[in-house]
């Protein structure tokens, strides 16, 4: 019996409800198979422990995350504390700590779902976004001076290295190859940003000439973002910088009907430079608009537990999993307001636990 030990992060707002759902959708899955358990402990850091503790999370949480397989986060984030401080506290130390620099996010429409994009179904928007996870934009390099003055300075500099560019770039490529895909698109800004983006280009031209078997374009990223919309069908591999990548995979939940889809692996694919657990959690964050009111969708969540399934070597049962996902969407009968119907966050979770639970009898 395969044994794998999950860290829960629920977080902030509707993370709760979501990992809670997850968690048990995992488990029944885990309990029908039979082959592999699931162990979890979870922890409390949040914008709540924040309050109280002055701190998203203690000391030494960095090296306590170290002792799991996989950390199953919900989301980061809530109107009593500064955004930036919450995503500094938590979310981006466990990414850059332990050098989780592919962010996976899948922008597919799935079956039975209605998006916005006229004409437009799941043969049109299957797309899988490789964001930069560890440098660019969210490098964290900057500074403010002068506060409250007239002639306050802030600058934040983005920082972008030829070690971080060649090795998102070649795991993109070899993700086209090994998931059967055609192309790799590269999302730049080389022409206002005439130092990071240029250095992007060459070293996307660079590796692009190692894989002549996939085919490569780039794209400015304000003529990308359009693209995502009026030529999403031409879009296969795309791979940004951190903060295009984030833009990006937003813009990709909206073309899936809803920001409660899309999730997110956050990974080190090379096993000798990895420094701890890889992270799923949905793309969305925590919503306080709808926290605690039981509405939220969980399956953003249920598909990051899939990838979790598919990063331990469950990829049977992570498989099994996006099929009951697929299956509940396509049969349309459950639905959660974000998708015009009126379901809670536990019924959408039991329709896919009875659709995993029909798939095994
Ligand atoms: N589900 C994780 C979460 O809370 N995401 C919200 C967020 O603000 N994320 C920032 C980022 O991924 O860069």
């Amino acid at each position: 019996m395969r044994h794998y030990r999950i860290v829960l992060l629920p977080g902030d707002g509707i993370g709760h409800d979501v990992i809670a759902e997850g968690m048990k959708t995992l488990n029944l899955l885990a309990e029908l198979r039979g082959d592999f358990t699931l162990e979890t402990q979870q922890f409390d850091w949040s914008c709540a422990y924040y309050l109280q503790h002055g701190e998203m999370m203690p000391k030494d949480a960095l090296k306590i995350l170290t002792e799991f397989d996989a950390i199953y986060l919900g989301a980061v984030g809530f109107p009593t504390v500064p955004d930036h401080i919450s995503l500094w506290g938590m979310l981006l130390p466990i990414r850059q700590t332990y050098d989780l620099y592919v962010n996976l996010r899948p922008a597919r429409l799935l079956p039975g779902i209605q998006g916005p994009l006229r004409d437009r179904g799941p043969e049109d928007i299957n797309i899988i976004c490789v964001r930069e996870n560890t440098e660019g934009e969210y490098a964290g390099v900057g500074g403010r001076t002068h506060r409250g003055r007239p002639w306050e300075v802030a600058q934040q500099t983005g920082v972008f290295t030829r070690h971080a560019i060649e090795r998102i770039m070649r795991y993109s490529f070899e993700l086209a190859r090994r998931e059967g895909r055609q192309k790799v698109t590269s999302a730049t800004k080389s022409n206002a940003q005439q130092y990071s983006y240029v250095l992007w280009d060459e070293v996307h031209a660079q590796v692009a000439a190692e894989y002549p078997d996939i085919q490569t374009d780039k794209w400015h990223i304000d003529a990308l973002a359009a693209r995502f919309v009026t030529h999403p069908h031409t879009l296969d591999v795309v791979v940004g910088s951190n903060l295009f990548g984030d833009i990006l995979t937003d813009l990709g939940g909206a073309l899936m009907g809803s920001l409660g889809l899309p999730p997110s692996a956050n990974l080190n694919p090379d096993p000798g430079t990895r420094h701890g657990p890889a992270m799923f959690e949905p793309v969305h964050g925590s919503a306080p608009d709808i926290a605690g009111k039981g509405i939220a969708n969980p399956l953003a969540t249920f598909w990051a537990g899939q990838m979790m399934l598919d990063y331990l070597g469950e990829r049977e049962a992570g498989q099994t999993l996006m099929r009951a996902i697929e299956t509940v969407t396509t049969e349309g009968k459950v639905r959660t307001p974000d998708l015009g119907g009126q379901a809670t966050t536990w019924a959408m979770g039991d329709a896919v636990r009875d659709a995993l639970t029909r798939l095994h009898s």
